[in-house]
Formats: C-alpha cells, sequence, structure tokens
C-alpha cells in the first residue's frame, strides 16, 4: 500500500513512520509512505502557497494552483487513480470499519491543510472523501493524517507479527479488549485474577468474553449498543 500525503511539513512524517512497526512495515516493502511538499509545486519566487480569502475574514486560506500541480505530478500516467483523502473537521469521523475498507486500496493521496482551510475548488475536484478523526480542531492534518496511516497499514497482512493480534483485540468485533496481566502472579499485594493462572483454556476464554461486554457496557454504553444491534442481525 502506497500512502503519498500532501503537506506543508512533510518533516513532520519522518519520525513517526520510522518508528518500529511503520519502520519495518516500510523496509519489508509493505507500506510506502511519501511526504511531500506543496511548496515545491509554487511557481511564484515567495514560494507562496496561501492567500487572503475572498469576502474577507481573518487567516488565509491554501491556494489551487500548488496543489493542482502535486496532484497531477503524482497522478499523470497512472492507469488507476488513487484515492485523494482530505483531513478535515468536516469529514465522516474514522471508525475501524472505514480502516478495513481503506486497507483494501493500492494507492491512497492524503492531503493536509493548514491555516483557515483550503480553497474549496481543491475540494470539489480532487478530493474522494474527507475523513476527520474526531470532533476538535488541530493546527493542521498532518497528525489526523499519521493517524490514519497507521491505523490502515496495522491491518495488511505482514505488518503485525502476530498475525492474530488484531483480530482479537479492542474494535475489532465492535468490544472492548479485555483485562491483561503479566509476572508477576502478585505485585505488592495485588494479585492477577485466579482464572488467568488455573490453565484452563475454555473458563479463560469464557471469562475474557465476559469481561469483554461487561467492560464496553460501563465504558462505552454506545459501542455496547451497537454490538447488539449487529449480534441480532
Ligand atoms: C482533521 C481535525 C481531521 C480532526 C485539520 C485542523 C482535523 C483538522 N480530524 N483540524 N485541520
Amino acid at each position: 500500500m502506497k500512502f503519498d500525503v500532501l503537506t506543508l511539513f512533510p518533516e513532520t512524517f519522518d519520525l513517526v513512520m520510522k518508528e518500529s512497526i511503520m519502520g519495518r512495515a516500510q523496509e519489508k516493502g509493505l507500506i510506502e509512505v511519501n511526504a511531500i511538499n506543496i511548496r515545491d509545486y509554487t511557481k511564484d519566487k515567495h514560494r507562496k502557497v496561501d492567500d487572503y480569502p475572498f469576502g474577507g475574514g481573518n487567516g488565509m486560506v491554501m491556494m489551487c494552483q500548488p496543489v493542482f500541480d502535486a496532484h497531477r505530478a503524482l497522478t499523470e500516467g497512472l492507469e488507476v487513480k488513487p484515492k485523494v483523502i482530505y483531513m478535515s473537521p468536516q469529514g465522516r469521523v474514522l471508525t475501524q470499519k472505514m480502516a478495513v475498507e481503506l486497507s483494501c486500496e493500492k494507492h491512497i493521496i492524503l492531503l493536509c491543510g493548514h491555516y483557515e482551510g483550503i480553497d474549496e475548488r481543491i475540494i470539489d475536484e480532487l478530493v474522494d472523501e474527507e475523513i476527520s478523526i474526531g470532533d476538535y480542531v488541530l493546527t493542521g492534518g498532518e497528525l489526523p493524517a499519521m493517524v490514519l496511516i497507521d491505523c490502515i497499514s496495522r491491518l495488511i497482512p505482514g505488518v503485525l507479527s502476530n498475525e492474530g493480534s488484531f483480530s482479537e483485540e479492542s474494535h475489532f468485533n465492535g468490544l472492548l479488549e479485555y483485562p491483561q496481566y503479566t509476572r508477576p502472579a502478585e505485585y505488592e499485594g495485588r494479585p492477577v485474577p485466579e482464572i488467568l493462572l488455573s490453565g484452563h483454556h475454555a473458563n479463560i476464554r469464557k471469562w475474557r468474553t465476559q469481561q469483554s461486554l461487561e467492560r464496553t457496557g460501563r465504558k462505552r454504553p454506545d459501542l455496547y449498543e451497537e454490538f447488539l444491534k449487529n449480534s441480532d442481525e
């Protein structure tokens, strides 16, 4: 899976995208993350990427020309048009289900905005989908883009060392994960639930399912409702 990120701050991707799991996934060729500087596609001598909003108002707006040209450079001659996603608080809020669907794509272009926004003609013409990572406002789309790349990448076969590990955990089946413990069996007077030391795998499985159900109902009643609705279909 190839991610091309159009951004004014390409260096912000270096650290996160080279870190352990994502770094290894790139070395193995399972994913490729390219951060492309929109400013490299400016045409004026000041390398200007933004301008005042028509009609007045605060802040600056990202201009069409550098983004259109960067997009053209990325897609020229491609047989299959990559999906273009704009990270925006106006988008659909990211869910695990959306990430699973996106993990089937081969090539995604992520557009990160800054300033007060981007010229609407960019969205009209180039953007296939707007995605939000939650109902809050950030200073730019870079962190949301990294969140989305991380969330999609770990679903690609081979990216996680333990292939089973994402099928059991949080949100995969719509429930929260059961509690986990590791050694020692007692830490400063706090014991681990006895059943986990019993070696009785069927009972342990049952206990974990009960724990998942109980804590989803208590901590995330919204997810619990959704789970119940889906399980009687
Ligand atoms: C994008 C916030 C996606 C949440 C982009 C300012 C954003 C965002 N999800 N906020 N620019």
